[in-house]
């Protein structure tokens, strides 16, 4: 089986999405083995967006993504299951994402987008070791 890290940001927590979310990852077929209601603060942020901290959108991203709780998860599925996240989830900035995806359904901002998912199997192993370093 094979894993990646899933992520309702604060938007979904707050617009009452989660279970949305959830629903549609179980109905696809893949399972929620851990999952954590969390804060995730300057400190968390910048190691799980280290490749994003010196972009001009990274202070906007650490205050939103910090504002109020996330619902951080590991998902388990088939071989490269981070790449059926990623095509549940639609492209980065929602206006380019099609109906039908979570962010294509419910976004329309680049920032307030829903949802991470783990963008490799190399990021999904990185991600589950900050979130959940007991899964190993
Ligand atoms: P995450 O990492 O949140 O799942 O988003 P993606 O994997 O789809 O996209 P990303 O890493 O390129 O961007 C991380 C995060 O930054 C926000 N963002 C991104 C933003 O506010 N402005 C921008 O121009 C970009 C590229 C959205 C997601």
């Amino acid at each position: 089986m094979n894993r990646t890290l899933v992520i309702a940001k604060p938007d979904a927590v707050e617009r009452g999405l989660v279970g949305e979310i959830i629903t549609r990852i179980e109905r696809r077929g893949l399972k929620i083995v851990a999952a954590q209601m969390k804060v995730i603060d300057e400190k968390l942020a910048s190691r799980h967006y280290e490749e994003h901290v010196s972009k001009p959108f990274y202070p906007d991203l650490v205050s939103f993504i910090g504002r109020s709780p996330s619902v951080v998860m590991v998902v388990e599925g088939p071989d490269d299951t981070w790449k059926i996240l990623r095509t549940m989830m639609g492209t980065t900035n929602p206006v380019d994402a099609l109906p039908g995806t979570i962010r294509g359904d419910f976004a329309y901002e680049v920032t307030e987008n829903l949802i991470h998912g783990s963008d490799s199997g190399e990021s999904a192993i990185r991600e589950i070791g900050i979130f959940f370093p007991d899964l190993g």
